[in-house]
């Protein structure tokens, strides 16, 4: 059994979706980010960063203690170390695979995340503040990683260029959360590749299991008017 320490967001997806295509049994354990939750390490099975997703598995593969483990990159490697599944055990296949990875974490993400806060929430927090060259600098720069993402995908099927891979776990859910179709025309490769994945049935299942979850409150819901500002003013840094 996995425990997955969770929010509705797009870094926790990933999670879920890798959990579901490996097979593997877990649990969701709901943390309010709204309610600063997250920032107290005895929540989060003592995870010392204050951000989700956070595993434990209580049943790992060396029979030992349970193991904690945070950042979604570092988790979606140890689920598929543990299970043999999604990530070629081949040396140089491998790195291709991490490369895409850490491709996401390190850039895909952070600049996407920047492009939804000044685009979606920082009108809303500051609305007397002028967030256009913010807005337009992470939008610009997401779309430099989109044209890159686009060009890797006309040549291979999947992301790592072989099969389905966590890298392309990583990289869905941050494709999705911008409208899917707005803008799409200039991402063909994009677009094909996301409704391959769509149709997933295990991707599916896993953002199926998550709606239906209380969470107290809607991050990737479109309906802004969800969202408790002022508590989460105060107890999160909006990625
Ligand atoms: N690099 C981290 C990013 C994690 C992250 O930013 N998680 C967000 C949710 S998607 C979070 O926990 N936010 C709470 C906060 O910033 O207070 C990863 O990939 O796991």
């Amino acid at each position: 059994m996995i425990e997955l320490f969770f929010c509705t967001s797009v870094n926790v997806y990933k999670v879920a979706i890798a959990l579901e295509e490996m097979g593997l049994a877990y649990d969701h354990r709901l943390i309010d980010i709204s309610k600063g939750e997250q920032h107290d390490p005895a929540r989060l099975a003592g995870s010392p960063t204050g951000k989700l997703p956070v595993i434990r598995d209580l049943d790992p593969a060396d029979g030992g203690e349970p193991v904690v483990v945070f950042e979604s990159g570092a988790i979606l490697t140890y689920l598929a170390d543990k299970t043999g599944q999604l990530l070629p055990p081949d040396p140089r296949a491998r790195r291709y695979v991490e490369q895409w990875l850490f491709w996401q974490v390190g850039n895909l993400g952070p600049i996407s995340g920047q492009a939804w806060h000044f685009h979606a929430f920082a009108p809303l927090i500051a609305p007397d503040f002028d967030n256009g060259y913010a807005r337009d600098r992470y939008f610009k720069m997401m779309a430099d990683h989109w044209r890159v993402l686009d060009r890797q995908l006309a040549a291979n099927g999947y992301v790592a260029g072989g099969d389905y891979t966590i890298a392309d776990i990583a990289i869905y859910p941050w494709i999705i959360y911008f409208d899917p179709d707005e803008g799409m025309e200039a991402f063909p490769n994009i677009r094909r590749w996301r409704d391959v994945l769509a149709a997933r049935p295990a991707l599916r299942r896993a953002y199926a299991r998550a709606r239906k979850l209380k969470t107290g409150y809607a991050m990737n819901d479109k309906d802004m008017t969800l969202f408790p500002w002022e508590d989460i003013q105060r107890n999160m840094i909006i990625t």
